[in-house]
């Protein structure tokens, strides 16, 4: 058990950037639930390769969340279990997933950014090393969610359409587990 002033004096985190590294705890909390709540309706709609890519998504974004919150008490802070409110369940089109897939990943690389910029803005390099590999990961998922919504432009959704991308999103999804197994 520790006293106050034990736990103030292992403290090596700013209390400004405990704060943005817990919204980031919340952001990819959230995350996860979305992308949770997106591969139920795909899972739902018969989108069974879709609905695969987006499990583990959601997997993925909760271990990223994880990753942060240990390193906010390793670092002396407090992680914060986020509250999960307003997920959005209901989606018009398959299309229209891949396309707030990619817009909510664009929100996340700015969130990251700004946490690299601050650390490093205050000599916390502790901090800025250990986001790195967000900033890393961001790239990648990034390029992953434009080569998901590509498809619909290159097979197109008419016919066999959707069918189609449906395969190519499992193929997606087996070649990115495969490099990072
Ligand atoms: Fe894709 O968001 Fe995590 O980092």
């Amino acid at each position: 058990m520790k006293t106050k002033e034990i736990v103030t004096l292992q403290r090596s985190l700013l209390v400004d950037t405990e704060k943005l590294l817990n919204k980031q705890v919340e952001m990819e909390g959230k995350s996860s639930a979305y992308y949770l709540s997106m591969a139920s309706w795909c899972h739902m709609m018969g989108y069974d390769n879709a609905a695969k890519y987006l499990y583990t998504h959601a997997d993925e974004e909760r271990m990223h969340m994880m990753k942060i919150f240990h390193y906010i008490n390793e670092a002396g802070g407090h992680a914060i279990q986020p509250e999960i409110t307003d997920i959005r369940h209901n989606f018009n089109s398959l299309r229209e997933i891949f396309e707030l897939i990619l817009e909510h990943e664009i929100k996340v690389t700015k969130a990251i950014n700004l946490i690299v910029d601050h650390a490093f803005g205050v000599k916390d390099f502790a901090t800025f090393s250990f986001m790195q590999w967000y900033v890393t990961e961001q790239r990648e998922e990034e390029t992953m969610s434009r080569r998901a919504l590509e498809l619909f432009d290159i097979i197109g959704e008419e016919g066999v359409g959707l069918w189609t991308i449906d395969q190519e999103l499992g193929k997606l999804h087996d070649a990115a587990t495969q490099v990072g197994e």
